[in-house]
């Protein structure tokens, strides 16, 4: 097998990058325990399908905007996966040369314009991305992600509402996983569903099951058409779970592990490989695949444990670092 990055145009490539993102977050979190990185990190674990399938349906230069849990929409984009180790680790080699950190990750190359640490913090961002496509008369459109708390921010009815009267080009991704920290969102809204809300604005809605890889992707991509035809934006509801907690911090008081298990069940890694190998893909072939998901994962840690340091007179240089865009 070769070394070129997931081919997530292809099933078997989607199933690597969403390993890849497992891998890697598995590894973060490990190295969190051991003190090797500072500050905060939101793990996607158990979401990796919304990321793999939305940002598989969009062009390469299509703009990304991202949360607080950003790694895997990160990774999606970029398949480099050393770039996102470094940056954590605070080296020059990450795409802000370590000075972004998980909650400030960026890279103009890759049109990823950041994770952020502010709830709804994004939208707004996103809706002005795609004002910009607008009036400049790109062909491209914006993918917006947030999760179900954020739908409660005043960002997210204003920029809805901007975006459905000028008709931008911009698919927003709610990733609701159920909870924002430990309010279940039962608690926070009286509709049922995020994606009822879209009707007040007038966007289209489109209900999505989140664990599954190929639905978000087949989903999105009608939105990203529609957005790019000129009809407006989409609000895509994406139903999924976070396995782990909200962040290094949490004992999870507040949900049941008979609920955890139920959502473990549909695991969308697992759960898509099993699809894999219904359709006729060999145990051998995944397995193969699955040894070189595990070796670019340390082979990234490495390569950014190596890197070096940033020096103190960078501190005064824009912390941007241009990015491999690949082929
Ligand atoms: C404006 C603002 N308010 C509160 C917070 C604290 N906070 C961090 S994450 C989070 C929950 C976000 O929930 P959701 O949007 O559902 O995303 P999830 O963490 O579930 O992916 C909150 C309230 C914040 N970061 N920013
Ligand atoms: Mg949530």
């Amino acid at each position: 097998m070769s070394d070129t990055a997931p081919n997530l145009a292809l099933p078997a490539g989607r199933y690597e990058m969403m390993l890849m993102i497992r891998l890697l977050e598995e590894r973060i979190a490990r190295l969190f325990q051991e003190g090797k990185i500072h500050g905060t990190a939101h793990l996607c674990i158990g979401q990796e399908a919304c990321a793999v399938g939305a940002v598989s349906a969009a062009q390469r230069t299509d703009p990304i905007v991202s949360t607080h849990r950003g790694h895997g929409h990160f990774l999606a984009r970029s398949a480099d996966p050393a770039a996102l180790m470094a940056e954590l680790l605070g080296k020059v080699t990450g795409p802000c040369m370590g000075r972004g950190g998980s909650q400030h990750l960026c890279s103009r190359d890759l049109a990823f314009y950041g994770t952020n640490g502010i709830t709804g913090g994004g939208i707004p961002i996103a809706t002005g991305l795609a004002l910009s496509q607008k009036l400049d008369k790109t062909a491209l459109a914006v993918l917006c992600f947030f999760g179900d708390g954020a739908a409660n921010q005043g960002t997210f009815h204003e920029s809805l509402n901007m975006a459905s009267i000028w008709n931008l080009p911009v698919v927003y991704i709610c990733e609701n996983n159920l909870y924002a920290m430990s309010t279940p969102i039962r608690e926070s809204m009286r509709v049922s569903e995020v994606a009822d809300r879209a009707a007040a604005y007038g966007l289209e809605a489109m209900r999505l099951d989140g664990m599954d890889v190929d639905e978000v992707r087949e989903g999105v991509g009608v939105a990203l058409r529609r957005a790019r035809a000129g009809e407006g934006p989409t609000l895509v509801e994406a139903k999924c779970y976070r396995f782990c907690g909200h962040s290094k911090s949490d004992r999870l008081v507040y949900r049941s592990r008979e609920e955890e298990e139920r959502w473990r069940r549909r695991d969308p890694i697992s759960s898509y490989r099993e699809r894999l190998i219904s359709r006729g893909l060999r145990q051998d072939e995944l397995r193969q695949l699955e040894r070189r998901a595990a070796q670019r994962i340390e082979r990234a840690y490495e390569q950014a444990q190596a890197a070096e340091e940033p020096a103190p007179q960078q501190v005064l240089v824009p912390p941007y670092r241009k990015v491999d865009t690949g082929p």
